[in-house]
C-alpha cells in the first residue's frame, strides 16, 4: 500500500518541504538533468573546501578513501560519472530524487544498492544548518562510505529488512540504527586513534570537531541492541555517539541479530536515554 507520487507531493508541500516532485516517475526518482547553476557551483565549492580541511582531520580513513576513489569534489558531482566509479568497487549506484521520499520506495532502492541523492543544494543563506537533507548531505555525507564493501552490505541489508522489521512495529528503532550508524557514528579499530563516520557528521561543521574532538561528547560500545533502544534528537548535538569497531562488527552483527525478538522486546517501551549509557571504556 504505496503513497502515490501525487499525494506524497501534497503532503510535502503542505509541510513546507522544498523540492519539485512534479516530474517523478513512480519510483520517486527523477532526470538529474545536470542544470546546475554558477551559484549552487559556488555554494558546493564554500561547503566543499570547508569540509574537506576538517575531514581530512577527523574522517576515518574510510571515508577519506571513498572520496578519492570516487573523484573530484571540487564541483556539483554527476550522479551518472559517480555511479560508474561505484558500481566498479561494490555494485552501488545513485539516483536523483527530488527530496525525501516515502520509506517503501527509499528502502526499495538500497535493497536493489542504489542510493537516492537530492537533486537540489541549499542556499548560500544556509551554509550552516539545513533541516531537510540536500545534495551536499546526501552526497558529500553518504556516497563516499558506499565504496566500502561492508558498509555498502549493511546499507543494502538494511533496506531488504526495513519492510519486514516495520510490519513486526519495529520502524522506530531501525531509524534509530541507522540514525546511529549511517548517520552519526564513530569508528576505533584496535591500534588507532578515533575518527568519525557517518553523514550527519560528515556534513556538519561544528559537530564533526565536537564529536572527535571535545571531552564534553559522550561516546559508547556500539551494540545493536542498545543502538536500537537508545532515542535522538535531529535538531541538537547527538547526546551519544556509538564507537565502531569495524564495519564488518556492523554488518555481521545486523545480520546475525535476533531483530525481531529485539523489537518484540522493546517497542512498546520508553527509548533509553543517550545520556545516561554507560560511556565507552
Ligand atoms: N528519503 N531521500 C531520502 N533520504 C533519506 O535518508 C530517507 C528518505 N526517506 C525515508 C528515510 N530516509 C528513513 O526512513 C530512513 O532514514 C530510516
Ligand atoms: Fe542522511
Amino acid at each position: 500500500m504505496q503513497i502515490s507520487v501525487e499525494d506524497y507531493a501534497r503532503q510535502c508541500a503542505q509541510q513546507g518541504l522544498r523540492g519539485d516532485y512534479s516530474k517523478c516517475r513512480t519510483d520517486f526518482t527523477v532526470a538529474q538533468g545536470y542544470d546546475h547553476t554558477e551559484q549552487d557551483q559556488d555554494v558546493w565549492r564554500t561547503l566543499s573546501d570547508r569540509q574537506t580541511r576538517l575531514t581530512n582531520r577527523l574522517a576515518h580513513r574510510s571515508y577519506l578513501d571513498g572520496i578519492r576513489a570516487l573523484g573530484l569534489v571540487d564541483r556539483v558531482p554527476d550522479l551518472g560519472e559517480v555511479s560508474g566509479r561505484l558500481r566498479k568497487l561494490t555494485g552501488w549506484e545513485l539516483v536523483a530524487v527530488p527530496g525525501l521520499i516515502p520509506n517503501t520506495p527509499f528502502f526499495d532502492h538500497l535493497a536493489n544498492r542504489r542510493f537516492p541523492v537530492t537533486n537540489w543544494l541549499r542556499t548560500r543563506e544556509e551554509l550552516d544548518y539545513i533541516v531537510e537533507p540536500d545534495m551536499f548531505h546526501d552526497f558529500f555525507g553518504h556516497v563516499p562510505a558506499l565504496t566500502q564493501p561492508a558498509f555498502a552490505d549493511f546499507m543494502q541489508m538494511y533496506g531488504t529488512k526495513a519492510e519486514d522489521l516495520i510490519d513486526l512495529g519495529g520502524e522506530e528503532m531501525i531509524g534509530r540504527l541507522y540514525w546511529y550508524t549511517a548517520e552519526f557514528a564513530l569508528i576505533e579499530e584496535p591500534g588507532q586513534t578515533l575518527k568519525a563516520f557517518g553523514a550527519g557528521l560528515m556534513s556538519s561543521f561544528s559537530e564533526l570537531q565536537f564529536a572527535v574532538e571535545s571531552p564534553e561528547a559522550h561516546r559508547v560500545p556500539f551494540d545493536i541492541e542498545t543502538v536500537m533502544r537508545t532515542g535522538y534528537e535531529i535538531d541538537k548535538f547527538q547526546r551519544a555517539y556509538f564507537v565502531l569497531p569495524s564495519f564488518e562488527a556492523l554488518r555481521d552483527g545486523f545480520e546475525t541479530a535476533d531483530l525481531a525478538g529485539i523489537i518484540r522486546r522493546w517497542k512498546d517501551r520508553p527509548p533509553l536515554d543517550p545520556g545516561r549509557l554507560s560511556a565507552a571504556a
